[in-house]
């Protein structure tokens, strides 16, 4: 922490120290943990700077050059720097960057393309999907009817002969693609040809992987998708936000989905931000930092592999591996709360066709972005996976826990946290 944060901290100190308290707290939580959130990250310096700049304070309606208030020249600047940098970081024709987030960047791409009660195909969120893509207590699996497709019981891998009967049976309008908890590559050219057989849009959803495709690490929906929605602080590393990429074809329609059909203000700070994390993912070292987040995950899979845990889809091409854990007699709650009680912070999940409840489960997920943020690399996979390991096979065991809590803090004691430390 440099001088002039250490004094905005020390004034947060004197006004609020409830407050302050728990952000310095949260701050040692983040330093000395593993985190293994596969949306997680540590966003930089000038992308927390940005967030907490002045343009919270701005009210700006509309789009740069047609706003509603007065006073927009300076939100405009970074509005259309955030458009222009998407643009170029994605290849898209269209960009839109005031969704507040992901599941409101959804909301806004359905009512862009779809009527309510219409037909769309989505993942199920027990199969690796997300909440939004039409699960029955989201406002999606309600406004509209879903059909939801899944992975193939054997290989664990996205199932596209199912995706296409269902398509060709239920003939949909829209087919979701993209996933909350799924490890390997997804076939972005065999989802249109489906959408095309049956008359479809292709929507993907890129929130989990944006980042490796930014960076080269994962292949692109463009050309592919003609609606592509994400955050922007998973694997892309920036400030929490969503984003909407479109063809030039649904563009004004997504610009008035978002605004004014389901928001007002955009969070112009937010956007400033944005547009910094899209600056940062332009620049060459950002594709080393994709492709090893993957080598990462990879070297972490092969090595719990090796000691026998069972990898749901036999490993990963991506950021995110998923453990099945019942094999050692354990639940994903039980996997959750061992690891985190000596600082390694993963979180439970549901497998596919898994028997368990979401808030038990058979499964941990686990993931690369943040800790690929902090500068760790094939050594400290190796440890990690040994630790985990190690937790998991002996629950309950005091002494074994207090050995590897120790070991944890010593390793992240050595590496500095990006956005506080550098
Ligand atoms: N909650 C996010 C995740 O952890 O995958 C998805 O929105």
């Amino acid at each position: 922490m440099n001088k002039s944060e250490q004094s905005a901290l020390d004034l947060l100190f004197q006004q609020d120290p409830e407050v302050a308290q728990a952000l310095q707290q949260e701050d040692d939580r983040q330093r000395y943990s593993v985190v293994l959130i596969a949306s997680e990250n540590y966003a930089s310096k000038a992308v927390l700077q940005a967030q907490s700049g002045v343009m919270n304070n701005k009210y700006a309606e509309g789009y740069p050059g047609r706003r509603y208030y007065g006073g927009c020249q300076y939100v405009d600047v970074v509005e259309r720097l955030a458009i222009q940098r998407a643009q170029q970081l994605f290849g898209a024709e269209h960009v839109n960057v005031q969704a507040h987030s992901g599941s409101q960047a959804n909301m806004a791409a359905y009512f862009a393309t779809l009527k309510p009660g219409e037909t769309v195909l989505g993942m199920a969120l027990d199969q690796g999907g997300h909440l939004t893509h039409g699960a029955t207590v989201s406002f999606s699996g309600n406004t509209y009817k879903f059909v939801q497709y899944g992975v193939d019981r054997q290989t664990e891998t996205i199932d596209y002969d199912q995706l296409e009967r269902l398509a060709q049976e239920h003939r949909p309008k829209l087919i979701v693609a993209g996933c909350s908890a799924y490890s390997r590559i997804i076939d972005f050219p065999r989802f249109r040809a489906i959408a095309d057989q049956v008359g479809a849009l292709l929507m993907v959803d890129m929130a989990h992987i944006a980042g490796l495709i930014a960076g080269g690490a994962h292949p692109s929906p463009f050309p592919h998708a003609h609606i592509v929605t994400s955050t922007t602080q998973k694997t892309l590393r920036g400030p929490r936000g969503g984003l909407i990429l479109c063809t030039e074809e649904l563009a004004r329609k997504v610009d008035s989905a978002v605004f004014p059909y389901s928001q007002g203000g955009p969070f112009m700070h937010v956007i400033a931000a944005k547009a910094v994390c899209f600056g940062e993912a332009l620049r060459p070292d950002f594709a080393r930092y994709a492709s090893q987040v993957v080598s990462n995950c990879q070297l972490l899979a092969q090595e719990l592999s090796e000691a026998g845990l069972r990898l749901v889809a036999g490993g990963t091409d991506n950021h995110l591996v998923l453990v099945d854990v019942t094999p050692l007699g354990i639940t994903g709650r039980d996997a959750e709360s061992a690891l985190e009680s000596v600082g390694i912070i993963a979180n439970k999940n549901a497998i596919p066709y898994d028997p368990k409840p979401p808030r038990v489960t058979s499964g941990l997920r686990l993931g690369t972005p943040a800790i690929t943020s902090r500068g760790c690399g094939p050594a400290e996979m190796r440890q990690v996976a040994r630790w985990i390991v190690q937790i998991l096979t002996n629950m309950g065991n005091d002494q074994v826990k207090q050995q590897v809590a120790q070991e944890v803090r010593a390793m992240t004691s050595r590496f500095p946290v990006p956005g506080i430390d550098q």
